[in-house]
């Protein structure tokens, strides 16, 4: 296809594998992130465009989507993805880690869904693709700030979903178990990992299953793990 898709969260992990996956499909992709270097080594793969930008900045969201339809004329596709996490007890989290998290996680989704759904209602076409977590439906110790931004940012989308169905928009949301990515400061690729984790291109892949709907289909929600994780 000749979509235009935008990837938040593309310099690494999930993000850069959907942007790749999205390229190999023929969509032009527009990869978001603040890493300009890394940005850069990837559009010379997608042969698309890059934006640096931070998705918790109003005027940075805002202009991810005007500068997309600039450049494209178009906007088909928005992959909120950007996301951070870590992981404390309760009482151990800074109120500035905990803002850091709500800021990416909730906040991001939030203003880059605000930015383009305008300009989808009026096209009658769009698809918003959320990717969420597993622990956006289950709890853990040490993970209230993560888990707390990602039932928030599952609720929005949720909400979301009805309020722009009329106008033929989708929303589809994610649900990822343990994915090997840079996620909370690790480095992918170890041993222990492959035998327990996701690997970054079987969440692009389900994104591309979710996209490939046909028209008068709408996946809401798709959860998958590795098929050793207990949750
Ligand atoms: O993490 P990582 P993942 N503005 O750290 C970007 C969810 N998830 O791929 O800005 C713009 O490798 C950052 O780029 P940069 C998770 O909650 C994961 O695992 O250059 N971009 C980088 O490209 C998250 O929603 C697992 O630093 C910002 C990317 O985000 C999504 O998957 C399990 C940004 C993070 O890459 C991708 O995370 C699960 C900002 N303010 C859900 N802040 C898992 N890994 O196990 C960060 O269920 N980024």
């Amino acid at each position: 296809t000749d979509q235009v898709a935008i990837v938040t969260g593309a310099s690494r992990g999930i993000g850069k594998a959907i942007a790749i996956v999205l390229a190999l499909q023929g969509a032009k992709v527009v990869a978001v992130a603040r890493n300009e270097d890394e940005l850069a080594e990837l559009t010379h793969k997608t042969k698309g465009l890059s934006m640096v930008a931070d998705v918790t900045m109003e005027s940075d969201a805002e202009q991810v989507i005007e500068g997309t339809l600039l450049h494209y004329g178009r906007l088909d596709i928005l992959i909120c993805n950007a996301g951070v996490g870590s992981f404390n007890e309760l009482e151990n989290f800074t109120s500035s880690e905990w803002d850091r998290i709500f800021d990416t996680n909730v906040k991001g989704t939030f203003l880059l869904c605000k930015a383009a759904i305008p300009h989808f209602k009026a096209q009658k076409k769009g698809h918003i693709v959320g990717i969420a977590s597993d622990v956006a439906r289950r709890t853990f110790a040490h993970g209230s700030a993560y888990g707390a931004s990602k039932y928030a940012q599952d609720a929005m989308l949720a909400s979301v979903r009805k309020e722009v169905r009329p106008y033929g928009i989708k929303v589809s949301s994610i649900y990822p178990g343990l994915v090997d990515t840079y996620f909370n400061d690790t480095t992918p690729g170890s041993a222990e990992a492959e035998k327990t984790h996701l690997r970054p291109t079987d969440i692009a892949h389900a994104v591309r299953y979710v996209l490939e709907a046909p028209p008068h289909v709408v996946i809401d929600e798709l959860m998958l793990h590795p098929l050793t994780q207990e949750w």
